[in-house]
């Protein structure tokens, strides 16, 4: 490992606020600060960038191709640093240069490339590609604006345009050399080959884009790799010149411009919701078709047979998003190098995997037909050659089962079904944990698994504990390294020597001080941002997520509200300090998730305004919740709620990072709450509410009616009536699109999420959270055994199963020689 020099690194970035600015250190502000550290650090990582690369193409390594509409990166700088292993002597080269490294971090946006789950986990897996030594691109789109910013007026959600890149990112490299040329639109006509003499599919008429790849670099831990993740933009073609005036072209010109203009200006900011907009395939179509040209033309550059590409190249689609690209292979394949289809099929088959994240049917992506074949006419013919030979299939397997072609088929009324597609072309199907891939196996997927049951398998999603230990929490990490030395970092199962320590009186006082301190930041933040005063001596019980309806951020609030109830009904019952955190951006569109937001303000408001319960309860919505304030919440957090309806959640990460961090999980068994149950012990974790076979068993028979608890519960009658009464808001009606999905569910199916049936269960073991914490040395022990047994839960783990049972990568040592 290349060490890096105090007093270089100094003078860089000094001379960096130079040429950039033209300012001294004195005279720069931090943003520019940021901007010539960030600079300094890029040119100390470029060499070891360079070498990597050049130890992938000396021993021919096999590259894995990572396809993802979202990397939800986070913060850069402090993340480099410490994967460097240069906190020590960057942090001393600041404060020399009067400078303050916390400061200087705060200064750079998020790379909020994503929306949650999905895109942070694409981010984590790239941090574990880098650190183990596997050859791995990231592919994905540059969006000009990420993420919105969430703002809070009133209660309300108010979304903000996220322009990230307003001062430039500095890590990003722009490789025009690279650009590719997409198509859209046109028509597809048939041509004679001169060379071949065989009918060739060509696409006239059509609009193109130029990708253009910007490349960011992803710094393994301490280990001189650094691969790439390459995001995309769209430039227009430089067709908008006098010619296209002469040929009468203008308009198509202009089309052009704005086509290139469009495609990469946002991201959707849905979250599991289908929302079948053009613009949305536009962007699919664009990054694959790029990602995919390029991955080929490399291969190409070295070797001389494209039917052994699968020896060298793996696809993996992170969710349906990318799943064009096995129409785009094949499209390469047969058309520009003139391959059968049958050899092009096994070729795409051997090279292309696809992970499910979801079995939520409004996320499931569908595209009408008519949408689909007007934007990518050659693609759509390639995918419905794909699915006569597929239906074929299928009869031949169920000669007398109609209803198989009706449940597989890849189109079907009218609709191209991208994740029968994914299912059909590749040669991996993952689920994101056992839970979640049982079901996929047993329910969701079952005709495709009873088919093909050699694709399905299980990989249990992880979490990096360098960002989310090493980076967020300097404290516990510190703590962990004195007690049991640093191989965590890299060997999260390592951390399970914590163990013995759970019984040493005071290794339990040194931790639960060190969750003090964390309390005591994020109550500076709470106050600094939403100017309330929170207790760090409460209970810190903590849900922070993207907002959605299965993950029941309103059972946590309709909670809240019966506990206020019981506290003003029993002033003197005795009852531990709790703070209830939540963060949460919901979809722009989604009312009810946004109604819920404002449920929560305004249980806030009123909560955290009565004198009368002397702040026992605090109730706090934290604004804009993203990687780098969770990066400050996780390491805060005493309890973590995870309380999705069971069956609904494919895995869940956040749950993993609260994990690593001493939290205590309060949730259902649904995703990997399972796993984590079974490796901190039940004892160790709260757990309650339907289980996933109950639930599914409810909405096979129909047998919920939450009208029978209401009529029944008196606590949780007063609660519903509660949100149209006016105790909340003086406005009756604000509430009542909540207060009747509770009772009466929608298009006649009684609540999906069964919040009022959990109600109790969820109240219950809330009680047995309070109890449990009132016993310190319990409670310490417990969080501290939650910190200990979260080893399978490192992304490295994930990384290691993807390598050696999909992708069959190879560890490569890099060296630097400069
Ligand atoms: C087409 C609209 C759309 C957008 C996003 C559909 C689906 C998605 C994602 C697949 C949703 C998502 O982020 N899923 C989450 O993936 C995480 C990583 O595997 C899991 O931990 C979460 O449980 C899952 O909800």
């Amino acid at each position: 490992m290349k060490e890096l020099n105090k007093e270089e690194f100094k003078s860089e970035v000094e001379d960096y606020v130079k040429v950039l600015f033209r300012k001294s250190i004195k005279e720069a502000d931090d943003q520019q600060i940021f901007q010539a550290v960030a600079y300094a650090v890029k040119d100390f990582i470029v060499d070891q960038w360079m070498a990597t690369h050049r130890t992938y193409e000396e021993k021919d390594v096999k590259t894995v191709y990572y396809l993802s509409m979202e990397f939800l990166m986070g913060r850069a700088l402090g993340n480099i640093i410490i994967n460097l292993k240069g906190n020590q002597a960057i942090k001393e080269a600041i404060e020399e240069l009067g400078l303050n490294l916390d400061v200087i971090e705060d200064q750079e946006p998020d790379a909020a490339l994503g929306n949650g789950g999905l895109g942070r986990l694409a981010a984590c897996f790239l941090d574990s590609l880098s650190t183990l030594g596997y050859a791995a691109y990231g592919c994905g789109i540059r969006y000009k604006y990420g993420m919105f910013k969430q703002v809070i007026e009133n209660g309300y959600q108010i979304e903000k345009p996220d322009d990230w890149l307003k001062y430039g990112n500095p890590f990003e490299i722009k490789r025009p050399e690279y650009a590719v040329e997409v198509k859209f639109g046109g028509y597809v006509s048939i041509k004679k080959d001169e060379e071949t003499g065989r009918n060739k599919f060509v696409q006239e008429n059509y609009q193109s884009v130029l990708a253009v790849p910007y490349d960011l670099p992803v710094v393994g831990y301490n280990n001189n790799v650094v691969n790439t993740l390459r995001i995309w933009d769209a430039e227009a073609i430089d067709t908008f010149n006098l010619d296209s005036f002469d040929k009468g072209d203008y308009q198509k010109a202009v089309e052009q411009q704005n086509l290139a203009r469009t495609i990469c200006e946002v991201l959707y900011p849905n979250d599991n919701h289908m929302a079948g907009k053009e613009l949305r395939l536009k962007q699919q179509y664009f990054f694959v078709s790029a990602s995919v040209q390029r991955a080929v033309m490399k291969y190409m550059e070295k070797h001389d047979d494209i039917r052994k590409i699968h020896e060298k190249v793996c696809f993996q689609l992170n969710d349906t998003h990318p799943t064009v690209a096995v129409a785009e292979l094949m499209r390469i394949l047969v058309d520009e190098y003139n391959i059968e289809w049958d050899e092009a099929w096994h070729i795409t088959n051997k090279t292309c995997a696809y992970t499910n994240h979801t079995i939520m049917s409004e996320a499931l992506e569908k595209w009408p037909l008519e949408l689909f074949s007007r934007l990518l006419p050659r693609i759509y013919q390639i995918i419905e050659e794909i699915n006569r030979r597929f239906v074929l299939d299928i009869q031949r397997a169920y000669p007398d089962d109609y209803g198989k072609v009706e449940r597989m088929a890849i189109i079907y009324d009218g609709q191209v079904k991208m994740a029968h597609l994914a299912i059909a072309a590749g040669f991996s199907v993952n689920g994101v944990a056992r839970l979640h891939t049982e079901i996929l196996k047993n329910q969701e997927l079952k005709d495709f698994y009873q088919m093909m049951p050699e694709k399905f398998n299980n990989k249990t999603n992880g979490i990096t504990q360098r960002r989310f230990l090493l980076h967020g929490n300097p404290l516990l990490a510190d703590f962990v390294t004195k007690k049991i030395g640093d191989d965590w970092i890299t060997d999260l199962k390592h951390i399970d020597e914590l163990s013995v320590y759970t019984d040493d009186e005071m290794s339990r006082k040194e931790f639960m001080n060190i969750k003090y301190q964390n309390k005591v930041r994020l109550a500076k933040y709470i106050k600094e941002h939403n100017g309330i005063e929170v207790n760090p001596r409460s209970i810190f019980d903590v849900q922070v997520k993207r907002l959605h309806e299965y993950k029941r951020q309103l059972l946590n609030i309709l909670h809240v509200m019966y506990l206020y109830n019981e506290l003003k009904k029993n002033p003197d019952k005795e009852f531990y300090p709790r703070t209830f955190i939540f963060g949460a951006k919901a979809s722009a569109g989604y009312h009810r998730a946004k109604s819920i937001i404002k449920l929560i303000n305004s249980v806030a408001d009123v909560v955290n305004n009565d004198k009368s319960i002397d702040g026992k309860i605090k109730v706090v919505f934290i604004e804009n919740y993203r990687v780098s304030n969770a990066e400050i919440i996780f390491a805060a957090a005493d309890v973590s709620e995870q309380i999705s309806t069971a069956s609904k959640e494919a895995s869940g990460t956040g749950n993993m990072k609260f994990m690593l961090n001493g939290a205590v999980t309060l949730g259902t068994m649904d995703g990997a709450n399972v796993e984590i149950v079974e490796e901190v012990g039940k004892e160790n974790a709260f757990i309650f509410g339907l289980s996933s076979d109950e639930v599914i068993a409810y909405e096979h028979n129909g047998q919920y009616n939450p009208r029978d608890i209401y009529n029944t519960d008196g606590d949780i009658r007063a609660v519903l009536t509660q949100l149209v009464d006016g105790t909340y808001s003086s406005n009756l009606d604000e509430f009542r699109d909540i207060y009747n999905s509770l009772l009466d569910g929608q298009g006649g199916r009684p609540d999906m999420y069964f919040i009022l049936k959990d109600f109790r269960s969820y109240a219950e073991a809330q009680e047995r959270v309070s109890a449990a914490y009132a016993d310190t040395a319990k409670w310490a022990k417990m969080a501290m055994l939650n910190t200990a047994k979260c080893g399978k839960f490192s992304s490295d783990r994930t990384i290691e199963e993807y390598a050696q049972e999909i992708w069959h990568l190879e560890k490569v040592k890099v060296e630097v020689t400069t």
